[in-house]
């Protein structure tokens, strides 16, 4: 696990002795593994209910999916989506992150108790995305991003795709320090299966070691997606997305192991059991 202190991160989450359990739920028509599920807001409210029963550390609320391919939703249906139900989520006692790319969703959701904003653009998207940070002071994600996803796998071309990624988080890094934010408010994340082929994606697991050289906490983001599901296809088709949670609990495991500050999953159970069970592995006596 990855002790680096995490500026504005609340202290029951900064003094956790191993790697952290982020649930997902995505309230979007067609998320790579959850689309559709979360749309109606009593069915979401019951999952965060449900993962809040499971331990989860932290719920990461998104409005807009960002699954291959997908097209861009208004803010407006994003705000519409995210807010009240991070109000409500709040109003559970759980710590609440946002999933968005837009400063004015990040601010508001800031506004109403998110404790953490989660950027998959790492503030490309959106140039006024650094200055909210700045001044909101909370905690950053900033996810390695080429371009959004109705082209990004047109962009999935790399030198050495470790190397690549490591030097453009850092100079994401070196943007947001220009804009205000803390080096301490940042979280880097690999982004797998963003702008990456499997064989990238595996790369950066594997040589994740380059990634811990930019000293901040990592987070990743694994879970479901479709590396998993080709690793464990037969006869060239997809093991079903129903059917990668015991893939992503095995990854889990191994990105405890190797550090990793956070991970990002749909189901919170096996992945916490997974890292309760690093943690205490690593544990001397
Ligand atoms: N992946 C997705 C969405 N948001 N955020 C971070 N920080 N890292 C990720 O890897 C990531 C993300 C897409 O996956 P989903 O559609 O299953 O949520």
């Amino acid at each position: 696990m990855d002790s680096s202190r995490i500026l504005g991160l609340p202290d029951s989450l900064g003094q956790l002795d191993r790697t952290l359990v982020m649930g997902i739920i995505n309230v979007t028509t067609d998320s790579f593994s959850d689309g559709g599920q979360h749309l109606d807001f009593d069915v979401a409210l019951k999952r965060a209910k449900a993962m809040i029963d499971e331990g989860v550390d932290i719920i990461d609320l998104g409005g807009e999916s960002t699954r291959p391919g997908a097209e861009r939703i208004s803010e407006q249906v994003e705000r519409t989506r995210v807010i009240p139900l991070l109000r409500e989520i709040v109003g559970l006692g759980a710590f609440v992150s946002v999933d968005t790319m837009r400063a004015s969703i990040a601010e508001e959701a800031i506004s109403a108790g998110a404790v953490l904003i989660n950027d998959v653009s790492g503030g490309l998207a959106d140039s006024a995305m650094g200055e909210v940070i700045a001044a909101a002071r909370v905690p950053y994600i900033a996810m390695h991003w080429r371009g959004h996803s109705d082209h990004m796998q047109s962009v999935a071309h790399y030198g050495q795709v470790t190397h690549d990624v490591r030097d453009e988080l850092a100079a994401r890094i070196d943007g947001l320090l220009i804009q205000g934010v803390e080096l301490e408010q940042i979280i880097i994340d690999p982004g797998l299966g963003f702008a990456k082929t499997s064989s990238h994606n595996w790369a950066l697991l594997h040589d994740l070691k380059e990634i811990k050289e930019l000293n901040r906490p990592i987070l990743i983001g694994a879970s479901r997606k479709h590396f998993l599901g080709e690793l464990l296809g037969a006869d060239g088709i997809d093991r079903p997305l129903d059917q990668r949670d015991d893939a992503t609990v095995a990854l889990t495991a191994m990105a405890a192991q190797a550090g990793a500050w956070g991970v990002r999953v749909h189901e919170v159970r096996g992945n916490r059991d997974a890292v309760a069970v690093v943690s205490r592995w690593q544990r001397k006596k």
